[in-house]
């Protein structure tokens, strides 16, 4: 367990194998139904390398909807009572507190291939400062972890592995952050993602 910046707090390899299986399970099923897995399109008419699908509310630049009307127009699948749980366990491992009022109700799932980044940004849709709650499988990324002033310098970047914990919480709620590389043929296959990086973040949307 290592405090990145104040609220921000890795712990490598916090979710066991078992774990990883169930949410790669899970997330291919989200990944196809009712909303498929998709590049979103940003309003300039950019279009984005990594892939996702949301549960609970749909993410789309730069608001959350129940539908989703930039896709297919149907409502994302549902928020799993399974999913608050571990969203809790992860606060409670993070910070060492209980942490049964923390109900996030909606995730973002984002697939990385091989050559798919994420570029410096805030994540500022949510109305609610709670903590994110970030999960990853497969592949390793380079994580870069910001400020709150600037997409650029200062930041530390960070390695992250297939089951590793990242909690965003406090001062460092509104950092700028990104992926800029993810390595491949890193991750460990018998977590049922045998190539790619898989990245859940779990989110209160205060909607
Ligand atoms: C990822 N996802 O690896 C990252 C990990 C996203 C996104 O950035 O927006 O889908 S989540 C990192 C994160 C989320 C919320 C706040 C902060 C970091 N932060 O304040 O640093 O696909
Ligand atoms: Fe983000």
């Amino acid at each position: 367990m290592r405090e990145i910046a104040p609220g921000a707090v890795h712990a490598p390899g916090w979710l066991t194998l078992d774990e990883q299986q169930h949410l790669v399970r899970a997330c291919r099923e989200w990944a196809a139904a009712p909303v498929p897995i998709r590049h979103t399109v940003l309003p300039r008419g950019g279009v984005m390398s990594v892939q996702t699908v949301c549960i609970g509310w749909h993410w789309q630049p730069y608001k959350y909807t129940r539908v989703a009307n930039d896709v297919n127009g149907l409502q994302v699948a549902d928020f799993p009572s399974w999913m608050v749980a571990l969203g809790r366990r992860a606060l409670t491992a993070a910070y060492g507190d209980p942490a049964d009022d923390y109900t996030p109700d909606t995730a973002l799932i984002n697939f990385y291939d091989g050559q798919a980044k994420m570029g410096m940004h805030q994540d500022k849709d949510e109305r609610s400062a709670a903590p994110v709650v970030s999960l990853s499988i497969g592949d390793d990324c380079l994580f870069r972890f910001g400020n709150t002033e600037t997409r650029g310098r200062p930041y530390t970047d960070v390695r992250l592995g297939s089951g590793d914990l990242f909690v965003f919480g406090g001062p460092s709620r509104f950092a700028y952050h990104g992926v800029p590389k993810v390595f491949p043929g890193t991750g460990n296959p018998a977590t049922g993602l045998t190539s790619g990086r898989l990245n859940i973040t779990m989110r209160v949307t205060g909607l």
